[in-house]
């Protein structure tokens, strides 16, 4: 076995609008070396000598996915995406770190199990905020505002009872977009949220209740109003759930009855068959449960496809379809 290896550096034409390859990614045209690509212009090829193996690219880096990524998940069956929305502080990153620590922490015992994830790194990087250390555990910091017009997509693979797997992608977003695009849907820095509501395939609305019984109640009810109003018209006919987070601060300081029925009066009006949950840190099977009943809602909200058998003769014989027809 020879043990050189030509080493090869160059620029890809693509790189950074849908190529990796020059930062360690695989090529989008799916050559195996880069060198084959029609994009990819050598600029340095040396001949080393090297005893290490020969190392193979992987498409995914552990971090975020983004829009290249989805297309690859989507490539190897049908995955979901859940949209997470609600203002800024409302525990939407907290929620979804819950459901990653919880699931690999119950493993088999769960009736979606955990198979594996694309994003591995960026769940333990979040994740090592909330891990018990021998000092203390911390929250997840302030989820940064990007230009970008796609949020960080979190990839999770589950299987079901049946063995079926099946991939969700969750949208880890910073709060200030929804609340940018609640006043003004054109704004540009609504950032991925048009997106999001026109591709999520369910979608999860945080309403804090530590800020809805606090000092700016005010604010937040009309914050969560407005997003409310503004989803309505992405989320019919899809699995939809108000989650009211924070959940655990609710018995020192309940949330002021005519802040919460106007919330649900809103919901009622703008989204009926949104479901309601509540949620908290204390309780991880609080939001494994909530996973779990909204992608059963999926599930059954999906249409059957039905396949009607085309006449192909005008003989009665051949048109019998049996005695059910
Ligand atoms: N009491 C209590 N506080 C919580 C809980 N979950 C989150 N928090 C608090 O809420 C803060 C914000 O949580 P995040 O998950 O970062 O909120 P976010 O919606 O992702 O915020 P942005 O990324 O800024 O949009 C945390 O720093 C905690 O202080 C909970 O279950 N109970
Ligand atoms: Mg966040």
């Amino acid at each position: 076995m020879s043990d050189s290896e030509i080493v090869v550096s160059g620029v890809c034409s693509r790189e950074g609008e849908d190529c990796y390859v020059g930062d360690g990614g695989t090529c989008a045209e799916g050559k195996d070396h880069p060198t084959e690509c029609d994009c990819f212009k050598v600029e340095l090829e040396e001949n080393t000598k090297s005893s290490e193996l020969k190392q193979y690219g992987i498409w995914w880096s552990g971090n975020n996915l983004g829009i290249q990524d989805l297309s690859r998940i989507q490539a190897r069956g049908e995955s979901r995406l859940i949209g997470v929305f609600g203002s800024h502080d409302t525990g939407k990153t907290t929620l979804l770190l819950i459901a990653y620590l919880n699931n690999i922490r119950r493993g088999l015992e769960l009736t979606y199990k955990f198979a594996g994830s694309k994003s591995l790194v960026a769940w333990e990087n979040l994740s090592s905020y909330l891990r018990l250390d021998t000092t203390k555990s911390t929250f997840p910091p302030h989820t940064s505002r990007q230009s970008d017009r796609v949020p960080g997509l979190l990839h999770l693979s589950l299987r079901d009872s049946e063995s079926n797997l099946i991939d969700l992608l969750l949208t880890d977003a910073p709060g200030e977009w929804f609340t940018t695009w609640s006043l003004n849907s054109k704004d540009p820095n609504a950032g991925g949220a048009p997106w999001m509501a026109t591709n999520s395939d369910m979608f999860i609305i945080t309403a804090d209740c530590n800020k809805l019984a606090g000092e700016n109640r005010g604010k937040a009810r009309k914050e969560l109003l407005m997003l409310l109003e503004r989803l309505a018209p992405f989320t019919t006919d899809k699995p939809t759930f108000l989650i009211w987070t924070k959940s655990d601060e609710l018995e020192e300081k309940p949330i002021p009855e005519p802040i919460k029925s106007a919330i649900v009066a809103k919901l009622s009006r703008n989204i009926p068959h949104a479901r309601q949950y509540e949620v908290t840190i204390k309780n991880p099977d609080s939001v494994t449960n909530l996973l779990n009943d909204l992608l059963l809602d999926y599930e059954s909200s999906r249409q059957p496809m039905i396949v009607s058998e085309p006449l192909v003769n005008n003989s009665s014989f051949m048109c019998y379809r049996g005695s059910y027809a």
